[in-house]
């Protein structure tokens, strides 16, 4: 088992299950639905992050790396998780957010005091740069009274750290051998191509900086460090890179095996095809042709440089893509089983997000109060000043707000989902009939049961090579796996109508090997449709 044959399996810690009424998911709540997760077929369940944190941005603000918030539980819990999950054959894989850390941190706090060691970990310049926060407003902020500034790309208090300093990153590779010591297997980095950084930081208008600080060349040189300091020394490790603003080249280089960099990488390219000018905080329907091509391009380019890409639909950062790739209010069901098939078929390493599963939807929330997101907060501020009413900015926060995908699992239809006896740090979707015990018997849970246990069965879908097919096709989304002789061709239907086309000769004799539909018309893909001929 490798992690080209695994499917790892998100929890938003925070929104899993909470077993103290506190209204917070913990620990001890994943505990408890691990014989779940296990039943799904899973490898991997990949935390979001648990360590102490003022919460400003949901744990990516960490003030201990090498800790339990006791708000998620103990330590004692963390290692009976790590124990139990490994009973059912699954490993943990740990969020590692090595670009940047809480300014509550005492890293930071010393810094703060005047200690010229600690000064050294983080930016701090005389002159900010003109580039802008990921969540809005300059990228800079002052550091105390010294007249000087302190950098953080994303919230002001989430200080980029200087991994150019080689304290810095002892001080790092220490924190991801302590988890492995832990008998942790995996690790996300999160934002990790923008640890690269030049020594003296200096402006460019271009994209906001971007240019200045992602896939700068020393990150490729860290994260071998990083490899031979720590996970490169397990052979069972599991790594992936979250990058921003990212390439194919870079990412190529990033993952490609003889590197000893990363075992896969994120991208958000797709993502991105339902914004206006590239702008998130925008509404706009998506682009299909627009994210074919590029899931064509990344495929073909990744398979022929020996990359690896993980693949997912949705996580914590992202609305729930049924909503926003589906005429959901019609075909659920159907939309989230193809959209299932388009990635877990595909070459790379399938992600499902809590609630992928069960077929979950963003919830209906009614006004900015049901929101607590830092950066949506930030976007419904900054619409408004760019000339937005009320009601189109919230518009916007309702369908691109990351709070669309971090409302508690939905378990059943008792009150608060029976995510909580409390009262839920957000508020619960659409859990009357959306929910695990509606759905764990019904087709969206069973054929991503019947994905998951495919691509451990089969290697032509973990290991075979990919291929773009019916690229001119306006409504299809189709590729060829091959492997050893045998090829499977994937037919996915994006469109709420049935959409005519030719199967190719190759496939005439075909055998069905997956369909989302309990038929086919020849030659006729049903709305939604998702289909595998193998020869
Ligand atoms: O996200 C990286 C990132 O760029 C996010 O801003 C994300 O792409 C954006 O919100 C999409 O609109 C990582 C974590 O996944 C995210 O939760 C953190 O807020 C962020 O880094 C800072 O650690």
């Amino acid at each position: 088992m490798t992690f080209k044959n695994q499917v790892i399996y998100q929890i938003y810690p925070k929104s899993y299950l909470d077993t103290t009424g506190n209204g917070v998911g913990d620990l001890r709540g994943i505990i408890s639905k691990l014989d779940y997760l296990a039943d799904l077929g899973i490898d991997m369940i990949w935390l979001n992050p648990i360590y102490p944190s003022p919460q400003r941005d949901n744990g990516y603000d960490i003030s201990d790396y090498v800790a339990i918030d006791p708000v998620f539980g103990t330590m004692s819990d963390f290692e009976t998780l790590i124990q139990e999950a490994k009973k059912r054959g699954i490993d943990v894989m740990l969020d590692m957010v090595l670009n940047h850390v809480s300014t509550e941190h005492e890293w930071f706090k010393k810094a703060l005091a005047g200690d010229p060691y600690y000064q050294d970990f983080f930016f701090i310049q005389d002159e900010p740069t003109d580039w802008v926060s990921k969540f809005g407003g300059s990228a800079w902020a002052p550091f105390g009274d010294t007249g000087k500034y302190y950098l953080h790309l994303f919230d002001v208090t989430q200080a980029d750290l200087n991994w150019r300093n080689e304290n810095v990153r002892k001080e790092l590779f220490d924190v991801v051998n302590f988890w492995r010591e832990k008998g942790v297997h995996g690790f996300r980095f999160d934002v990790i191509n923008l640890i690269g950084k030049d020594a003296l930081l200096k402006s460019n208008p271009v994209n906001e900086g971007k240019p200045e600080y992602t896939d700068k060349p020393l990150t490729h040189d860290y994260l071998q460090l990083l490899n031979t300091a720590s996970f490169g020394k397990d052979s069972k490790s599991v790594t992936v890179g979250e990058m921003s603003s990212t390439t194919i080249d870079n990412c190529i280089l990033y993952s490609r095996p003889d590197r000893q960099e990363l075992s896969m990488t994120f991208n958000f390219h797709h993502l991105k095809v339902d914004y206006a000018d590239g702008q998130k905080w925008t509404k706009s329907p998506f682009d299909f042709a627009q994210l074919k091509q590029l899931f064509h391009t990344w495929g073909e380019k990744m398979s022929e440089g020996q990359g690896w890409n993980a693949l997912f639909w949705n996580n914590h950062d992202q609305p729930r893509a049924i909503n926003r790739f589906i005429d959901y209010k019609n075909f659920r069901v159907k939309g989230a089983t193809m959209l299932a098939a388009s990635i877990h078929l595909s070459r790379g390493t399938p992600y499902v997000y809590m609630g992928e599963e069960i077929g979950m939807i963003d919830p209906d929330f009614e006004s900015m109060a049901d929101y607590v997101d830092v950066e949506s907060i930030n976007a419904y501020q900054a619409l408004l000043a760019s000339g937005h009413t009320p009601e189109q900015a919230f518009e916007i926060i309702q369908i691109k707000s990351r709070d669309n995908s971090r409302t508690p699992m939905q378990w059943d239809n008792t009150a608060n989902a029976g995510f909580s006896t409390g009262i839920p740090w957000l508020a619960t979707g659409n859990h009357a009939e959306i929910n695990v015990v509606n759905e764990q018997s019904g087709d969206v849970y069973q054929f991503y049961k019947q994905l998951i246990q495919l691509r451990k069965s089969d290697q032509l879908i973990s290991e075979g090579t990919y291929q773009a097919a019916y690229q001119a096709a306006e409504h299809i989304y189709a590729f060829i796996r091959e492997f050893e002789g045998r090829k499977l061709l994937v037919l996915t239907n994006f469109s709420n109508q049935p959409v005519d086309f030719e199967l190719l000769t190759e496939f005439v004799d075909s055998e069905i090997l997956v369909n989302n539909y309990t038929t086919y018309t020849p030659n006729q893909l049903q709305p939604y449709q998702a289909i595998a001929f193998l020869v």
